[in-house]
C-alpha cells in the first residue's frame, strides 16, 4: 500500500508541479478574480466514502455566490461541494443534491468551517466558527465516489474543469481538511490539520495560475 501511494505520487510529481509540503501556519491566497487560479488537492488515499468530515477556514469579502471546496468524480458534478450563495447562505452538496445552512452574517471575519455527513442515516451537520449550524438530512444510502479531483477556488463544473468566474474564490484559504470518517465536531477545534485524506501537514497539491503561499494572518 505504502509503496501504491510512493509511486502515484512519483509519478504525480514527474508529470507536473505537483508537491507535498507542512503547511502549518500557511495560507493560500487567491488574490485577483480569475477562472484560472485554483489549487489542486490530491488525498492521501483515492477511496469512496460512506462517511466524511471536511473542515476548512477561510477569509474574503465576496458578496456574490463562490465555491470553498469543490470534489467531483468523472460521472458526479458536485459530489461534494461547498458553495457560498451570498454572505451567510452555506451549501452543503453531497452527490448533487444540497443542504442548506445558514447563519447570520459577520461581515469582514474568517470563516471556521466544518461539516460532516453519514450515509447510514444521511446527516449532514454544519458548524461554523465552533458552533452548531443544525443537521439536516441528504442521499442517505449514498457512496461518494473516490476517484476525484478537488479543487479550491473554483467551482467544477466538469472533472477538474468548466470553471465561472462569477463562482471563483476571492480571499484566502487554510486548514484543509477531510477524513473519512465522522469526527465529532465539538472536539474537532484542535485538530484542523489532521484528516487522514487531506492533511494540512502533509498536504498534497498543485497549484495553477495565480495563486500565492504565504504566512497566514489569522489563526
Ligand atoms: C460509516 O459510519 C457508520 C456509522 O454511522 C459505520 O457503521 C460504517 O461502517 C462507516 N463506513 C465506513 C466505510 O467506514
Ligand atoms: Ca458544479
Amino acid at each position: 500500500m505504502k509503496k501504491l501511494i510512493v509511486g502515484t505520487l512519483l509519478l504525480a510529481v514527474l508529470s507536473g508541479g505537483v508537491s507535498q509540503s507542512d503547511m502549518k501556519g500557511k495560507a493560500f491566497i487567491f488574490p485577483q478574480e480569475s477562472s484560472t487560479a485554483y489549487v489542486s488537492l490530491i488525498p492521501q488515499v483515492k477511496k469512496s466514502l460512506q462517511n466524511f468530515t471536511l473542515c476548512l477556514k477561510a477569509f474574503t469579502d465576496l458578496t456574490r455566490p463562490y465555491s470553498l471546496f469543490s470534489y467531483n468524480t468523472r460521472t458526479k458534478d458536485n459530489e461534494i461541494l461547498l458553495f457560498v450563495e451570498k454572505v451567510g447562505e452555506y451549501m452543503f452538496y453531497v452527490g448533487n443534491t444540497v443542504a442548506i445552512f445558514k447563519a447570520s452574517p459577520n461581515p469582514n471575519a474568517p470563516i471556521h468551517v466544518c461539516m460532516s455527513w453519514e450515509s447510514a442515516s444521511g446527516i449532514a451537520e454544519f458548524w461554523l466558527d465552533g458552533k452548531p449550524l443544525g443537521r439536516k438530512g441528504l442521499k442517505r444510502g449514498y457512496t461518494v465516489g473516490g476517484d476525484a479531483k478537488i479543487i479550491l477556488g473554483q467551482e467544477q463544473d466538469s472533472f477538474g474543469g468548466h470553471f465561472d468566474v462569477k463562482q471563483s474564490f476571492l480571499g484566502e484559504i487554510w486548514e484543509v481538511s477531510l477524513w473519512d470518517h465522522v469526527v465529532p465536531l465539538e472536539e474537532v477545534h484542535d485538530r484542523c490539520y489532521s484528516g487522514n485524506l487531506i492533511n494540512w501537514r502533509s498536504l498534497i497539491y498543485e497549484d495553477n495560475g495565480y495563486v500565492v503561499t504565504k504566512p497566514k494572518l489569522w489563526a
